[in-house]
C-alpha cells in the first residue's frame, strides 16, 4: 500500500450499499442521460472511468478496449482488481456487491479514491443493469474469479476459475437492445475518447481493437494511444495546422494541500484569431467551462497585463486592453482533479466548485510570471500579438455595432435578399441558406412559404478562419445571416456571447450543390457557425440538406438516387431484366439543374427529404479539422479533401 496516500486498506467492507438496480432499468435516462447513441457510449465511459480511477490511484498502466463482432464490448485493465472478499454486512462477495448494488462502486467513500470519475458517477452496476449479458473477471490475490449477470442479476456464483500472478479487471458486456435505440458502437467516438484520455493521463497506455472491421489480411482494426508529453503534446496536436508563436507550450502543474485540488495546464499562442480552451475535471470534458477556466483566464489576463504595463508596452494604445485580447490565438488545455466536483448548468458541463478558481489562478499566475521573466523574447512576441488583437477588437466592435444598429434603423431590418416565411413561430420555421442566387430562386419557388424561408448566399462566403474579426462583421453575406436569423453578439463580463433568444427559425438548413465546390461552401458556412454561432449547433439548430445525385428515368417512371448503390439498383429495377439502354441517367451536379418541384420533392419536403444534423461530438477534432481545412497549411488540407472527397461534407 506504499503508494496509496490515504493508507486505507481497501477491503470489502468499505463498499457502501445503497439502492437496487430495478430503478435503473425503469428510468435509464436518469442514470446515464439518454438511451440513444450517446447513452450507449456512456456505458463504456462508465466502465472506463473505473479503470482510469485505478490509474489515478497509481495502480493501472494499461487499458484495453475490444469491440467484438456482435457489439459486445470488453474493457480490460491492470488495476488492483475489484475486491472479491466477503462483504460482512451483506454476506456476499464484494464483487457481487459492486456489480449489483447501485452506488456501490467505492466512489462514494472519500477515503478511498482521490478523485471520482464519471459525470453521473453511477458506476459499473448501472452498466450491468442495462446489459443482457455481463461477465466480470478479476485477477487478484493470486486468483482468477468470475461472475456472470443478466440485466443486473447474477446468473452464476462468484467462482474461482484459476490462478494468476497479475492483478486487474476484465468487464465484458452486451447492452440491452430492449433499452437502447441502437446497440452498435461507433469506433470513432470510442477511439477519440481514448486518444483524449491518453493526453490527459500521460504514461497510460490505451488500446482499441475492433473485431467488426477486419482488413484484407484478416487483422481487426487496431489503434494504440500513448502520450509521454501529456497536455503539452495535446496542445501541439490541436495546433498541428496553426503557426505557433513560441517554440513550446507553457506548462503548469500544481496542487493545493488544503483543498486537495490538482491543476495541470498547457498553453500556447499561435498566429490565428481563434481562442481554443479545452477544459476537464477528473478527466471529464467540461464544455461550458466553469471555475477552473475562469481561474485560468483571470491569471492569464492579470499576469500579461501587469507585464505589459511594467514594461510600457501598452503606452501607445489610446484604449485599455481587455481580457479577450489575451485569449485571441490562444490554445490551452486546463485539467483539474477535484475530490468532490459539483457540476452545474443545463448539460452539467460546467464546474461549480468555488475553491477551484483561486487554486488555478494562483498556480497558473506563478508559472506564467516566471515564464515571462525567463523568456523576454517570447513574452514580447505574445504582447505584440495582444496589441494587434486589441486594435482589431476596437475596429471589430465598431463594425459589429454598425450591423446591429442598422437593424434598428431600417425598420424590420431583414435583409432584402431574404424571402421570409409567413409563420412567426420560430419552433416550426425553417431557413434554407442556399448557394447562389439562381438556386435561391428555384428554392423560393419550390418551398412551402408557410414555414420555409430562403436566404441565398453569394458564392463563397468569407473564410472566417483567416479573416480579421472586423472584416467578418463587414461581410455582406455574414451580416445577412446575423440579421435574418435574429441572433446577436453581446458582451457580458468582457466575454462575447451569442444571444439566440430571438432566433427566428429553429431549423437552419445549409443547402449547397452536391459537388466539390458545394461541399467547400458548406464547410465555409459550418466554419462560420462553429466559430461565431456555436450555440446554434450545440442546441441542434443546424442541418445540412442532401440533394440527390441522380435521376434515373425510363418512360414515365423515374427514381431519385443519393448513392452509387441506389443508382445501380434503380437502373436494374427500371430495366426490369431487359436492356438498360432505354434507361436514362441524369447526374445532378447543381441544385440549379432541378426544377422547383423536383427540389421540393427531393430536398425540401419534410416528409421525404434527408437532413443531416450537425453535431459536435468531439470539439477537439472539429477544431483541428476546421483549422486545417480553412487555415494556412495547404498539404494537410489537400490530403484530407482527397481522402474524404467521396463523402461530400465534413462529419462534425
Ligand atoms: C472497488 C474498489 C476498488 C477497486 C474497484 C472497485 C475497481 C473497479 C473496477 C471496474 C473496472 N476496473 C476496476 N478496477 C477496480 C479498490 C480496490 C483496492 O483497494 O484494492
Amino acid at each position: 500500500m506504499a503508494d496509496n496516500e490515504n493508507k486505507t486498506n481497501y477491503g470489502a467492507d468499505n463498499i457502501q450499499a445503497l439502492e437496487g438496480l430495478e430503478a435503473v432499468r425503469k428510468r435509464p435516462g436518469m442514470y446515464i442521460g439518454s438511451t440513444d447513441l450517446k447513452g450507449l457510449h456512456h456505458l463504456v465511459v462508465e466502465v472506463l472511468d473505473n479503470s482510469i480511477d485505478e490509474h489515478l490511484a497509481g495502480h493501472c498502466s494499461k487499458i484495453e478496449l475490444i469491440i467484438h463482432a456482435d457489439n459486445t464490448l470488453t474493457v480490460k485493465d491492470d488495476g488492483r482488481g475489484i475486491p472479491t472478499g466477503m462483504h460482512q454486512k451483506l454476506q456476499k462477495s464484494a464483487l457481487e456487491v459492486v456489480m449489483t448494488v447501485l452506488h456501490a462502486g467505492g466512489k462514494f467513500d472519500k477515503d478511498t479514491y482521490k478523485v471520482s470519475g464519471g459525470l453521473h458517477g453511477v458506476g459499473v452496476s448501472c452498466v450491468n443493469a442495462l446489459s443482457t449479458y455481463l461477465r466480470a473477471e478479476v485477477h487478484r490475490d493470486g486468483q482468477i474469479v468470475e461472475q456472470t449477470y443478466s440485466q443486473g442479476k447474477p446468473t452464476s456464483e462468484v467462482t474461482a476459475i484459476g490462478k494468476s500472478d497479475k492483478t486487474g479487471t476484465i468487464i465484458t458486456f452486451k447492452p440491452d437492445d430492449g433499452i437502447f435505440e441502437t446497440t452498435e458502437f461507433k469506433y470513432d467516438t470510442l477511439a477519440s475518447r481514448l486518444k483524449e484520455l491518453s493526453f490527459l493521463n500521460a504514461g497510460l497506455e490505451l488500446t482499441i481493437l475492433d473485431e467488426r472491421h477486419v482488413d484484407e489480411d484478416g487483422k481487426p482494426r487496431f489503434e494504440r494511444f500513448f502520450s509521454e508529453g501529456g497536455l503539452s503534446e495535446m496542445v501541439t496536436y490541436i495546433d498541428a495546422n496553426r503557426t505557433p508563436l513560441t517554440e513550446k507550450p507553457i506548462y503548469v502543474k500544481g496542487r493545493d494541500e488544503e483543498s486537495n485540488v490538482e491543476v495541470e495546464v498547457a498553453m500556447q499562442y499561435n498566429t490565428s484569431f481563434s481562442e481554443n480552451v479545452f477544459s476537464f475535471v477528473n478527466n471529464i470534458s467540461t464544455k461550458e467551462g466553469g471555475t477552473h477556466v475562469s481561474g485560468f483566464k483571470r491569471a492569464v489576463t492579470r499576469v500579461f497585463k501587469a507585464y505589459g504595463d511594467e514594461n510600457n508596452f501598452f503606452k501607445k494604445l489610446n484604449f485599455t486592453v481587455s481580457g479577450e485580447d489575451f485569449s485571441e490565438g490562444l490554445t490551452a488545455v486546463v485539467s483539474v482533479k477535484v475530490p468532490e466536483p459539483q457540476f452545474k448548468g443545463q448539460t452539467k458541463g460546467e464546474l461549480g466548485n468555488s475553491e477551484v478558481l483561486g487554486v488555478v489562478s494562483r498556480n497558473v499566475g506563478e508559472t506564467l510570471k516566471f515564464y515571462l521573466e525567463e523568456n523576454p523574447q517570447e513574452a514580447k512576441r505574445i504582447i505584440d500579438k495582444v496589441i494587434i488583437a486589441a486594435t482589431a477588437r476596437h475596429a471589430a466592435r465598431k463594425a459589429r455595432e454598425m450591423v446591429q444598429r442598422k437593424n434598428v434603423l431600417t425598420g424590420s431590418g431583414l435583409p432584402g435578399k431574404l424571402s421570409d416565411c409567413s409563420s412567426r413561430n420560430p419552433f416550426d420555421s425553417e431557413i434554407f441558406l442556399v448557394e447562389g442566387d439562381s438556386a435561391g430562386g428555384t428554392a423560393k419557388q419550390g418551398r412551402d412559404r408557410g414555414f420555409q424561408a430562403i436566404l441565398p448566399l453569394r458564392g463563397k462566403i468569407l473564410n472566417v478562419e483567416k479573416a480579421m474579426e472586423h472584416k467578418i462583421y463587414e461581410n455582406e453575406e455574414i451580416k445577412n445571416m446575423f440579421t435574418a436569423l435574429g441572433v446577436s453578439i453581446e458582451e457580458k463580463e468582457g466575454e462575447k456571447v451569442l444571444n439566440i433568444e430571438k432566433l427566428r427559425y429553429h431549423k437552419i438548413v445549409i443547402m449547397c450543390d452536391a459537388d466539390v465546390d458545394g461541399s467547400h461552401i458548406t464547410t465555409l458556412i459550418l466554419t462560420f457557425f462553429f466559430r461565431f454561432m456555436r450555440p446554434l449547433i450545440e442546441n441542434d439548430h443546424v442541418y445540412i440538406a442532401t440533394p440527390p445525385l441522380y435521376l434515373i428515368k425510363k418512360g414515365n417512371n423515374s427514381v431519385y438516387c443519393w448513392t452509387e448503390d441506389e443508382r445501380k439498383d434503380a437502373v436494374k429495377g427500371l430495366a426490369k431484366g431487359g436492356s438498360t439502354d432505354s434507361v436514362k441517367i441524369q447526374r445532378y451536379k447543381g441544385l440549379g439543374e432541378m426544377n422547383a418541384d423536383q427540389l421540393w420533392e427531393t430536398t425540401m419536403d419534410p416528409d421525404t427529404r434527408i437532413l443531416k444534423k450537425v453535431t459536435i461530438d468531439d470539439a477537439m477534432e472539429a477544431d483541428r479539422v476546421f483549422s486545417m481545412l480553412m487555415g494556412d497549411e495547404v498539404p494537410p488540407r489537400r490530403a484530407f479533401i482527397e481522402e474524404n472527397a467521396k463523402y461530400a461534407n465534413v462529419d462534425v
